[in-house]
């Protein structure tokens, strides 16, 4: 048996019709029933649905054999217990430093609202700049107005809710996308298996 989790939300979107195009189908009563656990058109795959942050969890500790997560989310994870085996090329965007104007960067510890607390640290101190990150976990645009952070880290994709915000990316940390991750013993124990599954999907992409 293989069970891979998927993310939910924007991710799902696009990781469906790439399966799909793979083999692997899920049908729409098993998406629309409240089941967590889902089937799909192979007896021997199976199916979780869970938070985009939660994907490599499952995946390291053994409880999904695959994944597929943001690689901003396994940048935050650290990538213990899990191969990052394939860039599927979805739901693209990225991770990025906005604030109200340029001079806002330019503090002696830059005030930081993120949910990307490993990302923005590793980029800063390689840069040298002192920060204090204000971790929060969501509304990042929403700090820098109300004093609560020089500036935000946080996924861009568009620009149209910096812009809305009044905010503008000045520097880009990652470029960010949909990646397969394998549990790092699944992929000895049930490798037949995992390699015919990112086979199908290589071709798919
Ligand atoms: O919402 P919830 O907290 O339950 O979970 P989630 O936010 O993790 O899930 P979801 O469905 O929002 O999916 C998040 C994943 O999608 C991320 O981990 C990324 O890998 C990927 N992704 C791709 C994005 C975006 N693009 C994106 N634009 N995730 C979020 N955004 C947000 C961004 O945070 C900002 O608020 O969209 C807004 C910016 O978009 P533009 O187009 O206005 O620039
Ligand atoms: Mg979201």
């Amino acid at each position: 048996m293989l069970t891979i989790a998927l993310s939910k939300g924007r991710i799902l979107k696009q990781t469906l019709p790439l399966l799909k195009k793979a083999g692997l189908e899920i049908s729409d009563t098993e998406l629309n029933s409240r089941k967590l656990i889902l089937n799909t058109n192979f007896d021997t795959v199976k199916v979780i649905i869970i938070r985009a942050s939660d994907v490599p969890i499952f995946v390291q500790h053994g409880a999904a054999d695959m994944g597929i997560a943001g690689k901003d989310v396994l940048l935050e994870h650290g990538g213990s217990g899990l191969f990052e085996l394939l860039d599927l090329g979805i739901a693209k965007c990225r991770l990025m430093v906005a604030a109200s104007d340029k001079a806002k960067l330019k503090q002696n510890t830059l005030k930081i609202a993120t949910k990307y607390i490993h990302s923005t640290q590793c980029y800063f101190a390689a840069k040298g700049t002192q920060i204090e990150v204000i971790k929060l976990y969501g509304a990042m645009e929403l700090a820098p107005k109300v004093g609560l952070a020089h500036c935000i880290v946080d996924l861009v994709d568009t620009g149209n809710t910096l812009k809305a915000n009044g905010l503008i990316a000045f520097e880009k940390i990652e470029d960010i996308s949909s990646r397969l991750v394998v549990n790092s013993s699944a992929f000895k124990t049930k490798d037949t298996q995992i390699k015919a599954w990112i086979e199908n999907i290589k071709k798919s992409l």
